[in-house]
């Protein structure tokens, strides 16, 4: 099975950057050599994580690194995409833990010798556990914790970090994670939500300054997720549901960035659930960024709802993935094309695109057809958008190998590369051969 893209697509030339994607708490294990973070302390929670597992051991990506490298290389990829954990390279008095960064060193010397471009994430959700319990996201402070630790980590690296982005996804960290408590720290407040987003935001901020600083010959940006949101009737009722949906949960994280505001349903906001936004904090999130990072699964579809403005309708009978959520590649296609239409973007990473599928490992082979085909169907789309205009620049496929899916602990598999937990044995699934021979096609 093959992943075919029509002949003169520019995702052929070898400008294009095409990679595969963790993070740090997902696959390291290795927790007793870090900080405890907010996600140690969800996965302890009874009830929250499905299978009752953790991060303790994961993937053993800090033991078993070098032979992940091998991995990575064994692809062909470009580039690798991994995550800083925070509190494994920070120590509680703010300064720098020798260890953690010896890991992150070695990590990236051994990618750039091997002639693969690092993209670093600095924030991938694990916040230090010490800091939530100082308010988290909901203490402006943390703002400039964010800061002072991208300021210790690029003047470490430097530049032998390709791309720095300073988050990934803060829908997730803010609307998860405080609005509705699916993901640590598991507080559900409207009001926690959007402040939180806000500090996120301004970290982000305050961060891209510090790593144009640091950093300057880094390409330096951050990583948003989109869930294009579509109507379910024609009617006018259901097209503004889906519009103050689109407002909700992608265009408040998008739009302070170039329109230095958020979107108009801040408006329809009851008092207490308006975030503190200081005189100048705009100024602050809208920083000239070098590349955004766009991370998409799935749509999403709304009607009309008298009580909330807007819910959203099961997709029942449609095409799923393990995750339930509907494959639509046409959304991609669509969801670059409006960007490029609202905002002007810098060149466009696609820094996570994939999918959970009930994988089987067979006689040492995990035969993932619907998994190549999704990514044969989203990397067409993504050049449907680059043929349309959007100026994409690079791919990521998530994720490089099956790992911790958060609230949904081991269950789901969302790896090209199969692990078997009980011996961490890593098999290459139909998917990572494909995406292996569909790069080498183009060298
Ligand atoms: O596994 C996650 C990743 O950490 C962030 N983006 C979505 C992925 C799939 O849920």
């Amino acid at each position: 099975m093959k992943i075919m893209l029509p002949a003169n697509s520019k995702m052929h030339s070898t400008a294009f950057t095409f990679g595969v994607a963790t993070a740090s708490f997902q696959i390291e294990g290795a927790v007793a050599a870090r900080l405890p973070c907010i996600w140690d302390t969800f996965c302890a929670t009874k009830g929250k994580i499905r299978d009752n597992s953790n991060g303790e051991q994961a993937c053993e990506h800090v033991k078993l690194w070098r032979e992940d490298i091998d991995l990575i290389e064994s692809l062909g990829v470009d580039a690798y995409r991994l995550s800083i954990s925070w509190p494994r390279v920070m120590q509680k008095d703010g300064s720098l833990n020798p260890q953690g960064v010896q890991f992150y060193t070695d990590l990236l010397d051994e990618l750039i010798r091997r002639g693969i471009k690092p993209f670093v994430t600095l924030y991938h959700w694990d916040l230090p556990q010490h800091i939530e319990d100082n308010g988290g996201w909901l203490n402006r402070q943390t703002a400039y914790q964010f800061a002072d630790y991208a300021d210790k980590i690029t003047q470490e690296f430097g530049d032998r970090v390709y791309s720095y982005a300073t988050f990934n996804e803060p829908f997730c960290s803010s609307y998860l994670g405080y609005e509705i408590g699916v993901h640590a720290p598991g507080l559900a407040k409207k009001a926690y939500g959007r402040q939180s987003a806000h500090h996120l935001l301004l970290a982000h901020g305050l961060a891209m300054k510090v790593l144009q600083k640091n950093s300057p010959n880094s390409q330096n940006g951050i990583v948003l997720n989109f869930t294009p949101c579509y109507s379910a009737t024609d009617s006018v009722a259901d097209v503004q549901a889906a519009d103050k949906a689109d407002q909700y949960f992608n265009q408040w994280y998008i739009k302070p960035l170039f329109d230095r505001c958020y979107p108009d349903i801040i408006n329809d906001f009851a008092a207490e659930d308006v975030p503190i936004i200081e005189d100048g904090d705009f100024d602050i999130i809208a920083q000239p960024i070098d590349f955004l990072g766009i991370n998409f699964y799935t749509r999403a579809v709304y009607k009309a709802d008298t009580e909330n403005g807007f819910s959203q309708v099961d997709m029942a009978g449609k095409p799923k993935t393990d995750m339930g959520w509907e494959i639509y590649p046409q959304a991609f296609t669509d969801l670059l094309t409006s960007l490029h239409a609202l905002y002007p973007l810098p060149p466009i990473y696609i820094t996570e695109n994939g999918a959970a599928m009930d994988d089987k490992l067979l006689d040492g082979k995990v035969d993932d057809v619907d998994r190549v085909k999704y990514y044969a169907a989203h990397l067409n789309a993504v050049n449907d958008a680059i043929e349309q205009g959007v100026n994409v620049v690079g791919y990521f496929a998530w994720s490089l190998m099956d790992n911790f899916e958060w609230a949904e602990g081991y269950l789901k598999r969302f790896g090209i590369v199969y692990v078997d937990y009980a011996n961490q044995q890593r098999t290459l699934k139909t998917s990572a051969h494909a995406y292996r021979d569909f790069i080498r096609a183009r060298k």
